[in-house]
């Protein structure tokens, strides 16, 4: 990026625009569904209301924001890419363009522990970490240590997680685990990842386990411990009144003041804090 940078702690670009996304306030809706592709934001863009038009950003480090109204309620469609450091960009870079509670579904895929068939929907309650574990020796595998560190499980956002179930109608209880695609997924490949009783060990450790991913966790983890704290450079951003904004978010969801039209189905209600609020619903592939 050849913009000049203001802020080294929070990257912005002169014309404030987060760092990695390449958004500014009131490019991106409170209310958020993320992918993993390109394509997959395209196809779900798709139902999007025509008028206004959406707008659309494509950002250097391959993030994509689409954002437009559906059924008149302001909602961003965003690609992430893959993995918690995606996520991790994604998250505290779209948290710093926003006021008021920040609602965000993982719309994605995963692989399954059970008898569930492929294109099944699963809504995972709560999602674990399965991390390598680089104290191990992966050389020689000889160490005291688990070759994996397993975390405890982080929930989704209780409401979000009931309305996303009652909306697809799929009320069955799991948990998930948030993984490296190879070898903590137990996959064997020419490196010596010495995972070959990983998923038995999980299974074994784990209760309602079911789903395999790379997100979720993440998403869950910081949404559940943001405190709601801005950054301060969002101090001296420009007010949205001298911004070119986009007319998606003239009316963003607060805690003060929630918009009818969504706020029973997410669960909003007026708190003294904006809240990041998270669910996931992920299909078996
Ligand atoms: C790996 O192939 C990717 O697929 C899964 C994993 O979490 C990882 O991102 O999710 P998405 O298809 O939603 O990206």
């Amino acid at each position: 990026m050849k913009e000049r940078v203001l802020d080294a702690n929070f990257p912005r670009t002169a014309d404030h625009r987060v760092y990695h996304l390449g958004l500014r306030a009131g490019e991106i809706a409170n209310r958020i569904v993320t992918v993993g592709s390109e394509s997959r934001a395209r196809t779900i863009a798709s139902f999007l209301d025509k008028t206004p038009e959406p707008f659309k950003l494509s950002s250097e480090r391959g993030f994509i924001t689409i954002t437009g109204r559906y059924s008149g309620v302001p909602v961003s469609i965003v690609s992430v890419g893959m993995g918690s450091p995606n996520v991790d960009f994604f998250i505290r870079e779209a948290r710093e363009c926003l006021s008021g509670d920040m609602v965000v579904i993982r719309l994605g895929s995963c692989g399954c522990l059970t008898d569930l068939p492929v294109g099944s929907i699963v809504i995972p309650k709560a999602s674990v970490a399965v991390n390598r574990n680089y104290d191990f020796d992966f050389v020689t595998g000889k160490s005291q240590e688990y070759p994996y560190r397993i975390s405890k499980p982080v929930s989704a956002n209780f409401d979000l997680h009931l309305a996303v179930n009652i909306a697809i109608s799929f009320l069955r209880q799991h948990v998930d685990t948030y993984t490296s695609f190879y070898s903590s997924q137990g996959r064997q490949t020419s490196f010596p990842d010495h995972n070959a009783d990983l998923i038995e060990h999980l299974q074994s450790s784990i209760n309602d386990l079911a789903t395999l991913e790379m997100e979720t966790f993440h998403i869950f983890h910081l949404a559940t411990s943001w405190q709601g704290n801005f950054n301060s450079f969002k101090t001296v951003s420009p007010p949205l009144a001298t911004s070119p904004v986009h007319p998606y978010i003239s009316q963003p969801p607060s805690t003060q003041d929630p918009p009818p039209d969504l706020s029973s189905s997410v669960g909003e209600h007026a708190t003294s804090k904006p809240r990041i609020k998270a669910a996931a619903a992920q299909m078996v592939f």
